[in-house]
């Protein structure tokens, strides 16, 4: 990046200031742009040192907001198909996402997770990991630390593991990781990407830039990845896991032991039940870590012992507290009925259920197929209440509850909830409308758990 080179930076969200910053400190200079024309722009001005060769662009974007604009950085959470994006496009200026610009600027080697669910949980566990074997590692992406925002601290030496999420694969370029991971795909962001075929091809796009030397980690279980992971087409080595079946080559389970299978001879690994995490899709997740962070050179018995000690990430069927018998857990991070899914089936007794939401356009009916008889009440909050209640009581479900508010909603749970019981608060959906994230979503249910 040289002096000379201006850069539209679009979203002033997390990505988009990391992403100002980073080029700043590269001697380019930024125009920051949001579509939000009520944002303040001295108020994002305080994120840069003065004086900084950057301006605030709010609102409208207009075409002598390009002039001598060489490229444009986009944030994860802007959809391409907004109308300022194609503006960008018929001035023949190249799009690169945070992650690239992020991708492009780092050093030292690099393993990326994405998949619908798991990959806050993996990418965070993989972490761990490589910081026991390590010195200089970094943690970044979707799990909420902007790539952006450690790139040019990053050495030779370094390692990185990055949670990418579809939004951020849809704009790399050269992106390249030695190790790579897909967990699963479900339906989820449709609103987005608008079809399944699309939102796979996103997923999968995140081998494109890989070698035969490179390794892609992949859920055998998956029927759309098994395929894919066989594809004549596909350069970098698959390593398989599963949960269900037992495989000669890769990692697969074999009743509570984690097995490791070459060449068809089988060695055990470890005992799921000597660790923290809870739940089938955790063990297809920590399956994942330890082949990517294999992938990654680190001796297997630092791998085994770094799972045995991995608490839970923050919000994502993270345990609250235990109060007159009943058990609180923040499962926040349940933004997709698949993930929610997941919530319910670990949950060690009944269920009092919150969930609604930001609606993305996701079918509900497997989430309440999922209930099973587990779910004693469902205490539904925010846009999607309707919605989801309507396809319940399709399903014979019938015990739901309205509130407006968290507060509200953990009352009633509370009300409701009896020794035994457990409270969850996985919604199946986005924040989105609510709470600023799925974040502030988890810290406010816990707040209130914890003022009962
Ligand atoms: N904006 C526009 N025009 C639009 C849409 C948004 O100008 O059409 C502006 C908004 O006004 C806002 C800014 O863009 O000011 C927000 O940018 P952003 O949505 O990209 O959000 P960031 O704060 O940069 O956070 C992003 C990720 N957000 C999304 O992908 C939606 C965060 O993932 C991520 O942690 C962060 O970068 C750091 O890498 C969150 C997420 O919800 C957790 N991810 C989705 C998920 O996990 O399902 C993909």
């Amino acid at each position: 990046m040289s002096q000379s080179q201006k850069v539209l930076v679009a979203g002033a969200g997390k990505s988009g200031i990391s992403s100002a910053r980073l080029l700043l400190a590269m001697g380019g200079e930024v125009v920051l742009y949001d579509g939000n024309s009520t944002l303040h722009a001295p108020a994002l001005l305080e994120n840069f040192e003065q004086g900084a060769a950057i301006t605030v662009v709010l609102g409208e974007l207009r075409p002598e907001n390009l002039t001598d604009v060489c490229l444009c950085v986009i944030s994860p959470g802007i959809s391409l198909e907004e109308p300022f994006v194609e503006q960008i496009r018929m001035a023949r200026i190249p799009i690169w996402g945070e992650l690239q610009l992020a991708y492009h600027c780092a050093r030292g080697s690099l393993a990326a997770i994405t998949g619908t669910n798991g990959k806050t949980t993996t990418t965070a566990l993989v972490g761990e990991i490589l910081k026991a074997y390590y010195r200089d590692v970094y943690v970044v992406g979707n799990i909420g630390i902007p790539f952006t925002d450690v790139a040019l601290k990053t050495t030779d030496q370094s390692v990185t593991v990055a949670e990418v999420s579809s939004f951020q694969l849809e704009t790399i370029v050269d992106f390249h990781p030695r190790a790579s991971a897909i967990l699963n795909i479900t339906p989820d962001h449709l609103n987005r990407h608008h079809t399944m075929e699309r939102y796979i091809e996103v997923k999968e796009s995140i081998t494109a830039n890989q070698t035969e030397e490179d390794v892609c980690v992949l859920n055998y279980d998956d029927e759309v990845l098994r395929a894919f992971g066989v594809r004549p087409e596909l350069r970098p080595r698959t390593v398989f896991f599963s949960s269900r079946s037992r495989l000669t080559d890769g990692y697969y389970m074999d009743g509570y032991l984690i097995m490791r299978a070459a060449g068809g001879r089988s060695e055990r690994l470890m005992d799921v039940r000597d660790m923290n995490l809870l739940g089938r899709h955790n063990y297809e997740n920590v399956m994942a870590a330890i082949a990517v962070s294999t992938a990654m050179g680190v001796p297997m018995a630092t791998i085994l012992r770094v799972v045995k000690a991995f608490q839970a990430v923050e919000h994502r069927i993270e345990f609250v507290l235990e109060r007159l018998g009943v058990r609180y857990y923040n499962d926040s991070k349940g933004t997709n009925p698949d993930a929610a899914i997941q919530a319910v089936k670990a949950m060690p007794g009944p269920i009092i259920l919150i969930g609604g939401g930001y609606d993305k356009g996701s079918s509900y009916d497997e989430w309440i197929e999922s209930f099973d008889g587990n779910v004693k009440y469902l205490v539904l909050i925010g846009q999607t209440r309707d919605k989801i209640a309507e396809c319940a009581r399709r399903h014979g479900f019938t015990n739901i509850m309205y509130a407006e508010d968290m507060a509200e909603a953990v009352n009633v749970c509370a009300y409701y909830a009896e020794s035994g019981d457990c409270v969850l608060l996985s919604p199946a959906c986005a924040s989105w409308g609510m709470f600023k994230d799925y974040e502030e979503r988890g810290r406010i249910f816990k707040d209130c758990v914890r003022s009962l």
